[in-house]
């Protein structure tokens, strides 16, 4: 915190230069800079700009020769963003190291910005220097704050690919390139649980406070709309919190669904939500409610999204089976397509049952668990 309020002077000052009083708000403004805009778009989609001739918030000097860029009210001091060319796939890793721009900017624009080096602009668009009305767009993730800057370092950026199929099950874990996780204002807030879908999640803690800091997003493609169930996996593990909230953003809405992580290890279905090609997002942030000074955990780990079935008729008169269906989503759907995912080694291993326990080279554990659990294992042709 004491980095932070150091750069929020020094951040004001550069900044308040540029507030053009009046204007209306069309972004996400931070709670202590109404004048910045805060929100990370979901789709990661920026215009860039460029800046050179000035210091910066974070300290040092926009001299045009290295990886720079804004913005530290968005990421952190010394965050470091993966920068693409959708168009060209070009990537350079760049370093935050300033403020802004002004919230007035981005209105102007029409989108968030990332103001950059020229350095940016010539590597990704072969141009001297970019201004926000070029409409150069690019496609901006945090990367490890150790990412080697320029071209160099964007091999340890990753795309994500992973789109949700129209049949069977589709899972992202924390691993895949589609989950990302980053901070507002905190540095190194995140440590490795050591279980959880594929033997691994991560946490920070939960804070009290108006606004989440850190935050970790799944984000979803499809391959066709319709409505699917979206369950997260919750790994086993001490003093989680009480107070997760999923916000899932879907065809044009975003809802919020809580869940006592303390009280669930394994899958929990957070609910049947409509989803349309555009693509969503699934995000969960640190604002849990509880006092940092409590330590309690805020797990992320693995989403799961399958088409949900319509039964109109059972949905009406039935008891809801929730645990069963928790567990064994396609125990009904013993078509083709479910054999590979069921005979998946991390599949199984990644299992609630099998946290902490698993073993890679089990590969019938799945199917005869769901044998014994009623499923539809006994049609499965034996493993090769
Ligand atoms: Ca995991």
């Amino acid at each position: 915190m004491a980095m932070r309020w150091k750069t929020t002077l020094a951040a004001a000052a550069l900044a308040v230069s540029l507030l053009r009083p009046g204007d209306l708000a069309a972004c996400d403004r931070c709670a202590d800079f109404d004048f910045l805009c805060c929100d990370i778009p979901a789709d990661n989609l920026y215009v860039l700009t460029s800046f050179s001739g000035e210091g910066m918030a974070c300290g040092g000097t926009a001299d045009g020769t290295w990886y720079y860029s804004t913005s530290w009210v968005r990421w952190y001091c010394d965050a470091r963003l993966a920068v693409t060319n959708p168009d060209t796939g070009e990537c350079v890793v760049v370093q935050v190291a300033d403020a802004g721009p002004a919230d007035w900017v981005e209105e102007n624009a029409g989108m968030p910005i990332i103001d950059a080096s020229p350095l940016v602009c010539g590597d990704l668009f072969d141009s001297g220097s970019c201004g926000w009305s070029d409409m150069f767009i690019v496609h901006a993730v945090q990367v490890p704050d150790d990412t080697p800057l320029g071209p160099g370092g964007c091999p340890a950026a990753r795309v994500c690919e992973t789109v949700v199929a129209a049949s069977g099950e589709t899972i992202i874990d924390d691993t895949d390139a589609c989950f990302t996780k980053g901070c507002r204002e905190s540095s190194g807030a995140w440590w490795d649980v050591g279980a959880g879908y594929g033997g691994d999640a991560v946490f920070t803690y939960g804070i009290d406070a108006a606004e989440g800091d850190c935050w970790g997003r799944w984000e979803l493609k499809f391959e066709a709309a319709g409505n699917y169930d979206v369950s997260v996996h919750v790994p086993d593990t001490a003093d989680k919190t009480q107070g997760a909230s999923y916000e899932i953003t879907h065809a044009g809405a975003t809802d919020a669904a809580p869940l006592d992580q303390s009280s669930t290890s394994g899958w929990a279905v957070l609910g049947p939500f409509a989803f349309d090609t555009a693509g969503g997002q699934i995000q969960l942030t640190d604002r849990t409610g509880e006092a940092v000074s409590l330590r309690k955990k805020v797990v992320f780990d693995a989403v799961r999204l399958a088409p949900a079935v319509p039964t109109p008729d059972e949905t009406a008169e039935t008891a809801e089976p929730v645990p069963d269906e928790a567990e064994l989503p396609d125990g009904t759907d013993a078509g083709p397509e479910t054999l590979p995912e069921t005979a998946d080694v991390p599949d199984a291993a990644g299992d609630a049952r099998y946290d902490g326990g698993s073993d890679p080279g089990d590969d019938d554990g799945g199917l005869s668990d769901n044998a014994l659990e009623g499923g539809c294992a006994c049609s499965f042709p034996p493993p090769p």
